[in-house]
């Protein structure tokens, strides 16, 4: 037989989740390998609050990503539940991707995941994932995948691989997809052709906010923001080739005192936050959009189970 007739590699489907502590570059990873902005991101932490899956299709493979919040020390209600999702998430992975940026030794953050992950069942594949070595030289790279290999060696955990990877300078961002399909199982495509996310549009939307609200605040305040979007309705009596796309969204914080930062002086801030989310949601929805921003107190939020629940946690 000719090496036309050699069997073609079967086609693989499966799920593979990025762990790692807060703004390990978990979400710019996952966009970049799906190729668009599924998850927001940002230089604060815990910027995921939920997982988001985003689909990579390829010829032989259909690859979902599920992109997980920053497994953390919990201080609140909100930071347990968020643990928790991470943890339930791992059962239901056919690999689990550890993120440690490259610029940062190996802290205790790292060790307290890689320890959990060591405890793991042995038949799911681990990969570390050396991310941002677009931040550092070869000699400090060489270090953070020795120190990386080492964790593991101390803990148990053989890692299927180390790789590092830059999603920001786009090296080795194809490697990582390479691999991470090589460890899935054979099976059907489990998304239809083209889908790239299974966020609700809604979803997207209120992220897409916060992204834009997180921009520029500190300290307690990018923990206190949440959005939900109330409504999305088209304009009505509008041109059918010129549609308007109403949507209102509430912006909450904890406390009163958070609203004067958050709103700016006379509505600049609150204004720049609009104009910028907007510019993204209608990039995302193909559409013109009248967006209208309304900050609201939740108080203390993050504790409240009740109102955890309100903002759909
Ligand atoms: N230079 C550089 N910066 C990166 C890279 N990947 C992520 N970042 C930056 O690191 C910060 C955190 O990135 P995220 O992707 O939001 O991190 P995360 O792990 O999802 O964080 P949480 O959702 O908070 O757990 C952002 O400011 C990113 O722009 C990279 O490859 N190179
Ligand atoms: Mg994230």
């Amino acid at each position: 037989m000719g090496a036309m007739n050699a069997p073609s590699s079967p086609y693989r489907s499966g799920f593979a989740c990025f762990v790692g502590r807060p703004n390990a570059g978990k979400s710019t990873l996952t966009n970049a390998l799906v190729g668009t902005k599924v998850a927001i991101t940002s230089d604060r932490p815990q910027t995921t609050r939920h997982t988001v899956r985003g689909i990579v299709h390829r010829p032989d493979a259909q690859l979902v990503l599920v992109d997980t919040p920053g497994l953390h020390k919990p201080r609140t209600l909100l930071g347990e539940r968020l643990n928790d999702l991470v943890r339930s998430t791992w059962a239901e992975v056919d690999v689990i991707g550890f993120c440690v940026p490259a610029d940062q030794k190996l802290g205790p953050g790292d060790k307290f995941i890689a320890k959990e992950l060591a405890e793991i069942k042995k038949s799911t594949p681990k990969v570390a994932l050396v991310t941002k070595t677009d931040l550092v030289d070869s000699k400090r790279l060489a270090e953070q995948l020795i120190a990386v290999q080492q964790l593991g060696a101390e803990l148990g955990i053989e890692w299927a691989e180390i790789i590092p990877v830059s999603a920001v300078g786009d090296k080795q961002v194809d490697l990582v997809a390479d691999l991470l399909t090589k460890l899935l199982p054979e099976g059907m495509p489990l998304y239809p052709d083209g889908d790239l996310t299974d966020e609700p549009e809604q979803i997207m939307v209120a992220e897409l906010i916060r992204e834009a609200a997180l921009e520029g605040v500190r300290d307690e305040l990018p923990h206190s923001l949440a959005v939900v979007v109330e409504e999305m309705i088209p304009r009505e009596g509008r041109p059918a080739d010129r549609p308007l796309l109403d949507i209102h969204a509430n912006v909450y914080i904890e406390r009163q005192s958070q609203k004067a930062i958050v709103i700016g002086a006379k509505g600049s801030r609150l204004k720049h936050v609009g104009t910028t989310a907007r510019k993204q949601i209608e990039a995302l929805l193909g559409t013109p959009v009248y967006l209208d921003l309304h900050v609201k107190v939740a108080k203390d939020w993050q504790r409240d189970p009740k109102q955890l629940r309100k903002l759909g946690f």
